[in-house]
């Protein structure tokens, strides 16, 4: 009995073993869990459910073929494919879930989310969040046609790639207090998140208690997971 968490895999056409490692993960080893969450960015990057790409295809298949088999999967969405929607979850047979949730698992009540609005020190990052989350900006460029789509996220990536060689180390990990603060308003003692790609199980001395941050790695040369049980909260990496 166990339930698997992943994040930040950034599938794309151009790194098919990353693709490959998921495909094996889920047919070894999520077919036996209780369920599976996905913590976001599971893309490298999403410009809307009309995207032909056969990737996509392919990924919603073998989704749907591991709840067929009895396991529910769920979704959060990452800043790289926070456009992910319904369509796409109906043919995946994903579940998609607000940004933050809380989870009952074996005993353990744990907050879920991607991480990328705990980094609130990386000013420049939540004032881009808060334009590309804005409904009407999300509409228009979803209406736009796909070839400019594309375009206009290679070049977000583009300048997102440029502007991190800037940015330190610690503005781009998340901020304690905004750690704390979620712990607080969901009245828990355990988060799981990923986003920052720095695998760690933190234990956290809070003036309530202890409480614990789990941070799934990114699949770069190898699979991150997290397994929760009854009895443990493990990060585990493994080779594709
Ligand atoms: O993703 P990653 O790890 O490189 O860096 C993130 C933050 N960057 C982003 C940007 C995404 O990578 C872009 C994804 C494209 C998604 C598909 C397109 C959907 C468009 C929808 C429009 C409604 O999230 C990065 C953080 C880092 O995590 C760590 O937390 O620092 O933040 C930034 O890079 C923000 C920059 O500081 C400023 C943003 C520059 C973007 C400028 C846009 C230019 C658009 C030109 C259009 C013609
Ligand atoms: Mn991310």
């Amino acid at each position: 009995m166990n339930t698997l968490f992943i994040a930040d895999l950034h599938l794309c056409e151009q790194e098919p073993a990353i693709t490959a490692g998921f495909l094996r993960f889920l047919q070894r080893e999520a077919v036996h869990a209780d369920a599976l969450y996905i913590l976001g960015d599971l893309f490298e990057a999403w410009i809307g459910d009309d995207d032909p790409a056969p990737l996509h295809g392919e990924i919603a298949a073998a989704l749907q073929a591991l709840q067929n088999a009895g396991v529910p999967c769920y979704f959060i969405h990452g800043n790289r494919d926070f456009l992910l929607g319904k369509r796409f979850a109906a043919i995946s047979g994903l579940t998609l879930l607000p940004e933050e949730q809380v989870v009952e698992l074996y005993g353990r009540r744990m907050l879920i989310m991607h991480g990328d609005t705990l980094c609130t020190d990386d000013q420049a990052y939540q004032e881009f969040r808060q334009k590309v989350h804005n409904t009407w900006i999300q509409r228009v460029f979803l209406a736009l046609p796909l070839r400019w789509r594309l375009k206009i996220a290679a070049k977000m990536r583009e300048r997102s790639q440029q502007t991190n060689r800037y940015k330190s180390a610690a503005i781009m990990d998340v901020n304690p207090e905004a750690v704390e603060q979620a712990l607080l308003r969901h009245d828990v003692h355990w988060l799981i998140h990923g986003h920052t790609h720095r695998p760690a199980v933190h234990k956290l001395a809070l003036s309530r208690g202890e409480a614990h941050r789990a941070v799934l790695g990114a699949w770069h040369r190898e699979g991150s997971m997290i397994k929760v049980s009854a009895d443990a909260v493990e990060l585990i990496q493994f080779p594709f």
